[in-house]
C-alpha cells in the first residue's frame, strides 16, 4: 500500500497544486502515493452551512468550530498520524519528515481565520508541526510544504543516488555548490578539480566545501541542535 495523505481544509481547490507537477506530480500520477482534499465545509450542517463562528472572550476574526471540524476528521481518521499545521506548532526538520515518509500516510488538517477551537486539536491529540517562524494566512501550504518533504523521500520517487545524496542535508550539512556548462561564464570559471576527473579529489573538495558552507552560515547544524545543547555541560 502507498502513501495516503488527507488534507481536511476549507479550500480544497487549492490542491493538487504545486504536488501536481514535477517530481511529486509524477510520483502521483504514478499511484506512488494518494492526495485527498477532504473540503471541512462538507461537514456543517446549519441552513448556512457554517464552518466558523466568534471568539467567546471576544477579540478580532472567526474561529473554525470543533464540531464542523471534527466530523471532518472522523470521516478519514484510520489510525494515520493526525498533524495540525500551525506556527505554535514544533519546527518541522527532517528527521521528522524522514520518519513520516516511513509511515502509511498522514491526516493534515489546515486552519483558516483565526484559528481552530483548541478543543478540536485536543480531544483527537493532534501532533502539531510549523514549517517555519512566520505566520501564513492558512495552514494549506504549510501541508503542501510537508508533503512535498515527505513524498521525495518515498521509495521509488527518486533515483537511488538521489537517495543517497539526501544523506547531505541527513547528516547534518549543507550542500556544496553546484557547476555545469558552459566552464566559463561573465569571466567566473569553474572549480579546477571539478574539471580534474580525479573523483576522490573531488569527494574531498565537496565534503570541505559543504562544511564551509555550514560553518558559515549555520554553525548550529555542526554544533547539533540548538535544543540538545541547551544546558549541556
Ligand atoms: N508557519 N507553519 C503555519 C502557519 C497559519 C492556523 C490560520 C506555519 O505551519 N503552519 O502560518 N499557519 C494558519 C494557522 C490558523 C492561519
Amino acid at each position: 500500500m502507498s502513501f495516503r495523505a488527507s488534507v481536511l481544509t476549507l479550500f480544497p481547490e487549492i490542491f493538487p497544486g504545486p504536488l501536481g507537477a514535477s517530481l511529486a506530480g509524477r510520483a502521483l500520477a504514478g499511484g506512488l502515493w494518494a492526495l485527498e482534499a477532504v473540503d471541512i465545509r462538507g461537514f456543517a450542517v446549519d441552513r448556512h452551512r457554517s464552518v466558523d463562528d466568534t471568539p467567546y472572550g471576544g477579540g478580532a476574526g472567526m474561529v473554525m468550530r470543533a464540531d464542523v471540524v471534527d466530523r471532518a476528521v472522523a470521516s478519514v481518521a484510520d489510525g494515520r498520524t493526525l498533524i495540525f499545521l500551525s506556527p505554535r506548532g514544533r519546527r518541522l526538520e527532517q528527521r521528522r519528515v524522514a520518519a513520516l515518509a516511513g509511515e502509511d500516510g498522514v491526516v493534515l488538517l489546515a486552519g483558516r481565520y483565526e484559528g481552530i477551537d483548541e478543543r478540536a486539536i485536543e480531544a483527537r491529540g493532534f501532533e502539531e508541526l510549523s514549517v517555519g517562524d512566520y505566520v501564513l494566512s492558512g495552514g494549506e501550504l504549510a501541508a503542501m510544504v510537508l508533503l512535498d518533504a515527505v513524498v521525495r523521500l518515498l521509495p521509488g520517487v527518486m533515483g537511488a543516488s538521489a537517495s543517497a545524496e539526501e544523506e547531505s542535508f541527513s547528516g547534518g550539512l549543507l550542500e556544496y555548490p553546484h557547476y555545469t556548462r558552459p566552464p566559463v561564464w561573465e569571466g567566473r570559471a569553474v572549480p579546477e578539480v571539478l574539471l580534474s576527473g580525479d573523483h576522490a579529489a573531488i569527494a574531498a573538495w565537496r565534503r570541505a566545501e559543504a562544511e564551509r558552507i555550514t560553518r558559515e552560515r549555520r554553525p548550529d547544524l555542526l554544533a547539533g541542535t540548538v535544543a540538545s545543547r541547551a544546558g549541556a555541560p
